[in-house]
């Protein structure tokens, strides 16, 4: 089946697992249109629409299809059936999260005040549209051959690539370009009348499930109970409650999903494998960035911008250090019509780009040590399943390059570099790492060491290369002829290094902290380390608001002049409930609600996103202790992944302790070898063992071969005599292995 508008087919393994393949597809095509029920799909084909459909449990609420479909690209849409005796009969195609109380409705189809729409009746549903409840969508006016009914779309809809529906029945979804929904309406006779939400006044958006634990009321104060506008929101009909309703335990890949979306990090794109990063992911970006970038330039680095296109002839120059890698790289082919002179590719990584350059400015030693650093993006056209963050086509990272007179001054900088590293996963983002350098067979070919910052996910039991610092040796300085007067007036060719952080490490720190609420953020990198929710009740008077409002100001000044991230939440559509349930998903480290009472008292009521730990505090102790709360938990969430990473830290001796170490996802210490016949042997024979057991986890993995990690710098003893794992031979070292990502 081909995807969606050319497209080539998403590799997701989470789409892969609910579609129909090809054969599968065209069977139960031809089996619905003989029946004559389910005859969308073949009018579709018939169209020459290239859709995709996906199989799953049956799914009557439009939460139950996020619940199956919610991490699929495109939008899922409600459908209702509307009816008013003397008007007419609608039907309703909106975006999943749309208000569509009848009200609200009627307005948008300006039917006037005395319009009086109801929900059609089942009787009606089937008599008209012939399809149950629960399985409506548009394309069901292709049963509406009397044109009874009037089809009317939510205009935003239009603005989405692809939309997500089902195909006159609840257990398949089609995914659609919009644009061919459109098309397909009209050859069924229908001119959509469309929707525009944005010009009437917009009802509370629907948000996350309200706690499940009572919101914090005490009856005297009027603590959180819902105002006017949740009530009326609560009781909408069909309303998308989006809470995390998958735990990271049960299926870590779709809660990952939901993390990262309902966070406001992520968006999807209709390119597989390139993701929006939202402010809310850019930010985190930023402060890694902002610290990175303040270090290395006090170890002498300078940035600079070198361009995004590479000429065919310069990426091709070095063919023995492209090789392994060509399949990656994505061409320019043409500008307009006409086909360039020379293809051009996209940077993969600027080797090839820079080191003509460092040929020409390097002509002394004088000229030495040269450290430049860019901080860009980079293409690489991976076919492995993308992973927003972790394993994205485009992303963004520093490289940096350095060219030294000694091979001393280079091996200093990639350990400056290795140790910084370290320092953004450990004391910014709280993720602890374990540094080392790879095997033969791991490591950059161009190079001569390649170094490595190793993370460990516990969710998934696998491993992560964090980052990566290489010794390039004089290789790249042969290979480009970067030559240079040295002090005895001799000619020399420098000593490089080569060294990159990436987006990956935003995901990896999602993975780490995040828990079945959503995102939990280290106080170092959110975006906003405190938010203020002042309790207003609708019942509150005119006076009292205002102060509870001013009083929620002074605590947020007084805040920011301590320089803490705060963001005040003064929002009035909202409930308290909900902006906590909201914070909580995109996982501000903490919480700050002010009622009536605190104004009376002077107090503030603070909780901890980490431990959900609540302490009222007077308002004379609110900075300070804020600020060392937020130390607290940056350390707390750092020690609670060491904890779980270093339970699953395990030293093994022999082989027939290892698959079952793998199983029990385990990264794992082993005297080694350290061949790579042994290495070959040992990826060969994981996966052989993973996939001939009982393990689920083996079987839908991307892979179930262990691969080295690192041979840790910090190396446990090894006694003389201690045998290799796998060979028998005697061990040179200790190395860690794990499933990796
Ligand atoms: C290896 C080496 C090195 C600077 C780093 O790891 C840090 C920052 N570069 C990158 N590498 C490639 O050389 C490469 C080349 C091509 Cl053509 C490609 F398509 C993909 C690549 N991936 C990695």
């Amino acid at each position: 089946m081909t995807y969606i508008a050319g497209q080539e087919i998403m590799t997701d393994a989470a789409v892969a697992s609910l579609s129909l393949d090809d054969k599968e597809l065209a069977k139960e095509i031809e089996a619905s249109v003989e029946v004559g029920e389910n005859a969308s799909l073949g009018k579709l084909k018939e169209l020459g629409v290239s859709f995709k459909l996906y199989s799953h449990p049956e799914t009557a609420t439009i939460d139950k299809q996020a619940e199956h479909l919610g991490h699929l690209p495109g939008v899922l849409t409600k459908n209702l059936l509307l009816r008013d005796k003397k008007i007419g009969t609608f039907l309703i195609t909106v975006l999943h999260d749309r208000p569509t109380d009848t009200k609200t409705i009627a307005k948008l189809l300006k039917l006037g005040g005395k319009a009086n729409l109801r929900f059609a009746d089942e009787e009606t549903l089937e008599g008209l549209l012939k399809v149950k409840r629960g399985a409506v969508s548009a394309l069901a006016v292709l049963n509406d051959t009397g044109n009874a009914v009037t089809l009317a779309m939510d205009k935003a809809l239009m603005e989405q690539p692809i939309v997500n529906l089902h195909p006159l029945r609840n257990d398949r979804t089609v995914a659609i370009p919009t644009a061919a929904l459109l098309q397909f309406v009209h050859a069924a006779g229908h001119e959509p009348t469309m929707l525009d939400f944005d010009s009437v006044p917009v009802a509370p958006p629907p948000g996350p499930v309200p706690p499940k634990e009572k919101n914090r009321s005490d009856s005297k104060n009027g603590g959180d109970k819902s105002t006017a506008v949740a009530k009326a929101s609560a009781s909408t009909p069909g309303q998308t409650l989006l809470g995390i309703d998958v735990s990271k335990k049960d299926n870590f890949a779709l809660w990952y999903t939901r993390v990262i979306t309902y966070s406001e990090m992520i968006d999807y794109y209709d390119i597989s494998g390139c993701y929006i990063l939202r402010p809310w992911a850019y930010s985190i970006w930023e402060s890694i960035q902002r610290w990175l970038d303040a270090e290395i330039k006090e170890l002498g680095v300078e940035n600079s911008y070198f361009p995004l296109f590479v000429p065919k002839s310069v990426l091709e120059r070095e063919k023995d250090h492209i090789e392994g890698f060509a399949p990656e790289v994505a061409w320019v082919t043409k500008s307009g019509d006409s086909d360039l002179a020379e293809p051009i590719a996209i940077r993969p990584t600027s080797e090839t780009i820079m080191y003509p350059l460092f040929k020409k400015w390097i002509r002394s030693h004088r000229d030495l040590p040269l450290c430049l650093n860019q901080w860009s993006n980079v293409v690489r056209w991976e076919f492995k399943d993308p992973t927003p963050f972790l394993r994205s086509r485009e992303f963004l990272w520093q490289e940096g390059h350095t060219a030294h007179a000694t091979f001393e001054e280079s091996q200093k900088m990639v350990m400056d570099i290795l140790d910084l590293y370290k320092k953004v996963y450990e004391e910014l983002l709280a993720v602890p790492v374990i540094q080392g350098r790879k095997t033969e067979m791991e490591r950059f070919p161009g190079g001569d060491i390649t170094t490595t910052v190793e993370a460990y996910i516990h969710g998934s039991g696998r491993s992560v290369q964090g980052a990566t610092s290489h010794n390039l040796g004089q290789n790249f300085g042969k290979m480009f002829e970067i030559q240079y007067e040295d002090k005895a007036g001799g000619h020399a060719v420098p000593w490089q290094t080569s060294w990159g952080l990436t987006t990956r490490s935003i995901g990896v720190m999602i993975m780490a902290h995040g828990d079945d609420k959503g995102l939990v953020l280290p106080p170092r990198v959110a975006p906003k380390q405190v938010v203020v929710i002042p309790i207003v009740k609708a019942s509150l008077s005119a006076e009292n608001k205002a102060a509870l409002q001013s009083y929620a100001e002074r605590i947020t000044t007084d805040l920011k002049a301590a320089k803490i991230r705060v963001h005040l939440d003064h929002r009035d559509n909202y409930t308290p409930g909900w902006k906590y349930n909201h914070w909580e998903q995109k996982g501000v480290p903490l919480r700050l609600e002010v009622g009536p009472m605190d104004l009376d008292k002077g107090t503030a009521r603070m909780v901890r996103r980490d431990s959900g730990l609540k302490v009222d505090l007077a308002g004379e102790a609110v900075v300070h202790t804020v600020l060392h709360v937020l130390e607290e938990i940056q350390a707390n969430l750092f020690a609670k992944c060491k904890a779980e990473r270093d339970k699953k830290l395990v030293k093994v001796w022999e082989w027939k302790d290892f698959v079952p170490a793998l199983e029990e996802k385990c990264v794992i210490l082993t005297p080694f070898v350290n061949e790579t016949e042994w290495e070959e042997e040992v990826k060969r024979r994981s996966r052989e063992e993973a996939l001939a057991g009982e393990s689920e986890d083996a079987r839908t993995a991307t892979s179930a071969a262990a691969k080295t990690l690192c041979i840790p710098f910090d190396q446990p003893d090894l006694s003389p005599g201690t045998k290799c794992f796998v060979s028998g031979k005697e061990a040179t070292c200790w190395v860690l292995w794990g499933r990796s990502y």
